[in-house]
């Protein structure tokens, strides 16, 4: 209750940052975007979100909080697509609590008209498991934000438990592929040979393909051989505040 208390307060004093962490093109490493990550400084800790996501969720501040990211997120894309001339895009996570409670079509429209981000910029994270709490409620309002022109990345990819189908079933643009998967490769055969079975049926089916966590010019060689396009982890970079995402732009892009 103390921590419910405390998160409630959090965004009233400024407590809820935005890191960002690039996604770039594989395997040269030209920024291509970056996926907003939230953090929580209490007292001056950065928290993460393992650490208070769920408890958001649990208590609903998961709607004003993913609100304020978004926001935020679009703000400083814009911001810097400005600045670097770049087409660049952002990606934000979107919990299941986000679609049963919160008019997400409106959030997103709001933040859009406030910040003057073009709706092609802007993808929506959501994972397997969120997709599943509600399969068709949740279908209508992707289907709807996809016709408006966002971008649908389905997250953690492969650790859920549903079945496949729900990759026709659902509007989904790009799969992120888990980072224990990742993690494997190139050294363990097993690791490899399941990155292999993703990426043709991500062909297979005209998805783009986002690996993540990727640590090792190995694994970026490797991906590269198997044909991903685009990855993400501390091989090129760590989430960063935005000043620092921001430097990185100005240097890199
Ligand atoms: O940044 P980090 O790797 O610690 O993130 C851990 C988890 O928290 C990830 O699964 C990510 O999807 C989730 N997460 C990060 N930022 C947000 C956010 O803004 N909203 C929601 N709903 N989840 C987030
Ligand atoms: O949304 P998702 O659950 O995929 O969040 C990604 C999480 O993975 C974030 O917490 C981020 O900090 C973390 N992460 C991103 N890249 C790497 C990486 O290369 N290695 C590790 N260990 N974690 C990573
Ligand atoms: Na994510
Ligand atoms: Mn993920």
């Amino acid at each position: 209750l103390k921590m419910e208390n405390d998160l409630r307060r959090s965004l009233a004093n400024n407590e809820i940052l935005v890191y960002f962490q690039p996604k770039v093109s594989c395997p040269d490493g030209h920024i291509l975007g970056m996926e907003a990550l939230v953090r929580w400084q209490k007292n001056g800790k950065l928290i993460s979100p393992a650490d208070f996501v769920p408890l958001a969720e649990d208590v609903g501040l998961i709607v004003p909080i993913g609100r304020y990211v978004l926001t935020k997120s679009c703000q400083l894309t814009e911001k810097w697509r400005k600045s670097t001339g770049q087409n660049l895009k952002v990606a934000v996570n979107v919990s299941a609590r986000q679609f049963k409670d919160d008019d997400l079509i409106q959030a997103v429209e709001d933040a859009l008209s406030e910040t003057g981000l073009p709706i092609s910029a802007l993808e929506l994270e959501v994972t397997e498991s969120a997709l599943m709490q509600n399969p068709e409620a949740t279908k209508k309002v992707l289907e709807e934000l996809r016709k408006m022109g966002a971008t649908i990345a389905l997250d953690d990819f492969g650790t859920g438990y549903s079945s496949l189908s729900y990759l026709r079933f659902f509007p989904i643009d790009v799969l992120k592929i888990d980072k224990s998967f990742v993690d494997g490769a190139p050294a363990d055969q097993d690791a490899n040979m399941l990155l292999r079975a993703i990426l043709a049926m991500a062909q297979g089916l005209k998805l783009r393909v986002v690996a993540e966590g990727v640590e090792s010019a190995d694994q970026v060689r490797f991906l590269h051989s198997l044909g991903a396009n685009s990855i993400q982890g501390y091989y090129f970079s760590r989430p960063l505040p935005d000043q620092e995402m921001g430097s990185l732009l100005a240097k890199k892009v």
